[in-house]
């Protein structure tokens, strides 16, 4: 199967420029896909457009991944509807650093036939000179047709400065250079691209005619990811979900997708993982016939954990979810208490021992005793996943789980983590 049909398989086209389609059936392309560095450290969101990249690479094109350290100086417009703050140069060189690291697992370096590169466009945008910068690339763009972008036109009400406004030039000259030194011809992006990448291929036509060649490049974008009910992917109550582990663990992350709603995992597993057609319309049947097995949610979880995190993490993060989820939690490792308990409260015990009741109102799981010793009565009270009723069970330092955790729960979803 070619990549134009494994890419509607899986909904991941959004829109192509004219003729992208003979050109494929012509032989293997150059393709790139730009990142710019806004933070140290890629998200969710991000994602497709990398595993666009390899699903390419895959396929025998020859995939680059573009770090933008000069484009991340200045500020993409596009959907964003105000002007951005300019961050330090120092950082912004910093984090594309950083940016070319995270991107490097994903794709193959080694391959003979069509090997990978990474490239930072502060290599070329950086040395041009402003003068030579408007006579040679600024006088092939018209600034009617350039306030007639979406991502230019959506700001004029609410401003945007010349700064933004000359983006999409930057990132046409990009393609440009891409063309021209490594034979690139074909931008990927979101949707949210789509009209810097048009602005690409139109001044690479142009340049092309000036010297009397036909110059022909093309755009694909993919569609954005969106949740079942609307707001923004990639973002949970605890904030964005990164690649960096550091920022979001592969517990948190493995949370994360296994949380994916009923409507929305099969998108997300054509979108994020590399499961084949067939697999995907089984686990397409497991979510109809039996959506409480949560088969398709987990399998997601486990592939998208083991692609970023690698395969390890991804059984950790498994054994964790399975541990809280079973109440087994002896079986988990410190540092998987750890981890599995990250974002819930926690309370430091300072004494050897101390009674329940008074714990719980120490650590704030319970507002006062009275409550306490109803809950403990109720059998509402777990510690370390076992049922206690004792009203006045005292909670030791040495019985804890590794000599020194009580995970303790109050009815079905309100946790303490005691150190
Ligand atoms: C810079 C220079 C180029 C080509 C592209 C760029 C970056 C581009 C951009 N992309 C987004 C980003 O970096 O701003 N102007 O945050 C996102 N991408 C990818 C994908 C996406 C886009 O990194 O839709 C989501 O991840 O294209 O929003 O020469």
């Amino acid at each position: 199967m070619n990549i134009l049909e494994d890419l509607t398989f899986r909904g991941l086209l959004n829109q192509s420029t004219d003729g992208l389609e003979q050109r494929l059936q012509q032989g293997p392309i150059t393709l790139y896909n730009g990142f710019d560095p806004t933070s140290n450290s890629m998200q969710v969101g991000n994602l497709v457009a990398i595993l666009l990249l390899r699903r390419f690479q895959l396929a025998g094109h020859t995939p680059i991944a573009l770090v933008g350290g000069a484009t991340g100086l200045i500020g993409d417009p596009s959907f964003k509807n105000e002007e951005r703050t300019l961050n330090p140069a120092a950082t912004v060189q910093e984090w594309s650093e950083l940016f070319r690291r995270q991107l490097e697992p994903y794709l193959d370096f080694e391959v003979k036939s069509n090997p990978a590169r990474i490239v930072n466009n502060y290599d070329w945008l950086g040395r041009l000179n402003l003068i030579d910068f408007l006579r040679e690339v600024g006088k092939h763009f018209s600034v009617p047709a350039m306030l007639a972008k979406d991502s230019v036109k959506s700001r004029l009400e609410t401003g945007i400065s010349f700064t933004e406004f000359t983006y999409m030039i930057l990132q046409s000259f990009d393609f440009l250079q891409l063309y021209e030194t490594h034979g690139c011809e074909l931008q990927t992006g979101g949707s949210d691209q789509w009209g810097n990448i048009t602005a690409g291929v139109d001044l690479i036509r142009r340049i092309g005619s000036l010297q009397g060649t036909e110059n022909r490049a093309y755009g694909l974008t993919c569609p954005l990811v969106t949740k079942a009910d609307g707001t923004k992917f990639g973002k949970t109550e605890s904030g964005t979900i990164w690649l960096d582990g550091s920022r979001t663990t592969p517990y948190q992350f493995y949370q994360f997708w296994i949380n994916a709603e009923d409507q929305k995992v099969i998108d997300y597993l054509k979108f994020f993982t590399f499961l084949d057609h067939d697999a995907i319309r089984a686990l397409e049947q497991a979510v109809a016939a039996s959506p409480g097995e949560r088969e398709a949610q987990r399998t997601l979880a486990r592939e998208v954990t083991q692609l970023v995190h690698g395969a390890e993490a991804a059984r950790k993060a498994e054994r964790i979810s399975q541990a809280l989820f079973s109440g087994a939690l002896d079986e988990l490792a410190a540092d998987e208490i750890e981890m599995g308990f990250q974002d819930v409260p926690s309370y430091r015990m300072a004494e050897d021992q101390v009674p329940l009741i008074e714990l719980m109102v120490a650590a704030q799981l319970v507002p006062s005793k009275r409550q306490a010793r109803q809950d403990v009565q109720s059998g509402a009270v777990h510690i370390n996943g076992k049922r206690c009723t004792d009203l006045d069970h005292v909670v030791r330092r040495q019985e804890g789980l590794h000599g020194r955790y009580f995970i303790l729960r109050r009815g079905k979803k309100n946790y303490c983590l005691v150190r």
